[in-house]
């Protein structure tokens, strides 16, 4: 961003302040099944999301009932890699757990 002011003596400041920008946001939702266990769940809650094992039980829960839940929201390249530590820990359990991007 730049504004210029004219001062009397005809001297141009160019003043810059630099622009914050800030990274597009994107939310990491788990969604429900029928076959992986709820323990599962949230010990991926507590390793992949860093969520504490009250918040974990919460989060899995809230999946369980209403069918998705927000694990977290993260800069996108963040968020595309915990949604593959799911899916990679999922598959090496043998769970068909799914987890997906959504633009905030
Ligand atoms: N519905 C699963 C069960 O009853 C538990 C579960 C919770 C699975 C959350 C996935 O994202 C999920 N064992």
């Amino acid at each position: 961003m730049s504004t210029e002011h004219q001062r009397p003596e005809g001297e141009i400041l160019d003043e810059t302040r630099p622009t914050v920008r800030h990274p597009d946001l994107y939310k990491v939702v788990l969604l429900n099944d029928d076959y992986t266990t709820m323990d599962f769940v949230v010990e991926v809650l507590e390793t992949v999301f860093l969520k504490r094992p009250a918040e974990a039980h919460r989060i899995m829960m809230l999946v369980h009932t209403q069918g998705r839940g927000i694990c977290g929201v993260y800069p996108y390249e963040i968020a595309e890699t915990k949604v593959a530590s799911v899916h990679a820990l999922a598959r090496q359990h043998g769970f068909p757990l799914q987890a997906t991007l959504e633009a905030e």
